[in-house]
């Protein structure tokens, strides 16, 4: 039975997924059929229960290939994927083809999403305008810290230095990835003194400040430490969406909860990562926004610790604010940021993104508080159009934060 039909043009009910792919041992055509049948309706030998018209009705289709890319397009009809089950859908675009055996590497690099599969989904809450619209922040990018250590301090020490980072200037405050109900840490303690904290910081500075607590967890109990959230007053919560997985991310997003989620993407790389094999960051940044996240990592352009580079990054980011019929996804930039490279990172992303730095506040050499500034000020001199130098002249602690991470700025 083939699957090839290299004149099909796919119609807008077709979901639409680009594969790279290296074969061994078969031809290259004869893998994207391979792929296409264990992906739908087939397997390895031909079956006595395969009827016409299961052909007919479901089998995809192979309609692009090439053999200099490595590449091939292949249509599925909507039918074959349950609406607004991910993991479904998933299971069969990006399940068992991975382990083929004639298929050497092979990465997802695309998926098209016909508008009933995207219609099925609920999408963002909040998306961009929610959140300007709930912080009133509108014509610059947003500031966020990590709280670091990431794991050690204890619920009243973290409240502290998430305070500190407040009334300095950011506007979020995270818990990192890896920070969830620990013993020197407990969730309950935590939310409940920063939150505190964070009404404190709001009455002393006049601006609405947010804290996005980590509720990673098994996923029921993710939902109790939401509902925690909620009962204190807390707008966001955090989840790692690719270590919880797809499904506990819709019961989440599907709860009513009504709290903005911020999507951290630790683990991503084991899919992203290597260029020949696994799946692209866009393919992720496509999944999160039908599920409903608010705000998406999607690296740092570049310019940060981790890797990336402002090309593919903004990739992601037009993934996260093309038109689909969904709100928009706020950008989140992190990994090794400070107030240098502030100029150089809103150049490539623009002023829809938050500017997330850890080390690059909390490592300022007279603390927390004077590291939030810096951060502000930096962000502020860039806005108005002011290089970094320059306001440094007259802003002391974005001076000392140029002198210890960008000293070539000062110059
Ligand atoms: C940043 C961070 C983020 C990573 C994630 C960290 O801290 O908190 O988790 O940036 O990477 O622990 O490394 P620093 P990405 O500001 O101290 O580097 O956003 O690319 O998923
Ligand atoms: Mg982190």
């Amino acid at each position: 039975m083939s699957y090839l039909d290299l004149n099909y043009t796919p119609s807008s009910g077709d979901l639409v997924c680009e594969f790279y792919y290296e074969v061994e041992g078969i031809p290259h055509l004869e893998a994207a059929e391979r792929i296409a049948a264990e992906s739908s309706i087939g397997t390895w030998t031909a079956l006595t229960t395969m009827k016409d018209e299961i052909k007919r009705k479901l089998a995809p289709k192979v309609f692009y290939h090439d053999l200099e890319s490595k590449t091939a397009k292949i249509a599925y009809p909507q039918v074959l994927f349950e609406e607004a089950n991910m993991p479904q859908i998933l299971s069969s675009i990006a399940g068992n083809i991975f382990g083929l055996k004639e298929v050497t590497h092979l990465r997802l690099l695309d998926v098209i999403f016909p508008e009933g599969i995207v219609r099925s989904f609920k999408g963002p809450k909040f998306g961009i305008e929610g959140i300007r619209d709930l912080t009133g922040i509108k014509n610059r990018p947003f500031i966020g810290t990590i709280i670091k250590p990431k794991l050690g301090l204890n619920a009243k020490e973290h409240a502290k230095v998430a305070y500190e980072a407040w009334v300095g200037g950011v506007d979020i405050v995270k818990d990192d990835e890896n920070l969830a109900n620990m013993k020197f840490n407990p969730f309950s303690k935590r939310i409940k003194e920063t939150l505190r904290m964070r009404d404190k910081a709001e009455e002393e500075t006049g601006e609405k400040k947010i804290y996005m607590p980590n509720i990673t967890a098994e996923t029921l109990e993710m939902l109790e430490r939401a509902r925690l959230v909620k009962e204190n007053g807390g707008e966001y919560i955090m989840v790692d969406i690719l270590t919880s997985g797809w499904a506990s991310l819709q019961t989440i997003r599907n709860a009513g909860l009504d709290r903005v989620i911020h999507a951290h993407r630790a683990g991503h790389a084991a899919l992203t990562r290597h260029k020949r094999h696994g799946i692209s960051m866009k393919v992720i940044a496509k999944i999160a926004r039908l599920i409903g996240v608010d705000q998406l990592h999607i690296g740092s352009f570049g310019v940060g610790k981790m890797k990336g580079s402002p090309d593919e990054d903004l990739q992601y980011k037009a993934v996260l604010e093309e038109e689909i019929g969904l709100r928009k996804v706020l950008s989140v930039a992190s990994g090794g940021l400070h107030p240098g490279i502030v100029d150089d990172l809103i150049k490539i992303s623009g002023i829809n993104v938050v500017i997330q730095a850890g080390g690059g506040i909390h490592g300022h050499d007279e603390g927390t508080r004077a590291g939030a500034t810096a951060m502000r000020q930096a962000v502020s001199a860039v806005v108005e159009g002011i290089s970094l130098k320059e306001y440094a002249e007259n802003h002391r602690e974005l001076k000392i934060a140029l002198e210890k991470w960008a000293p070539e700025k000062l110059r």
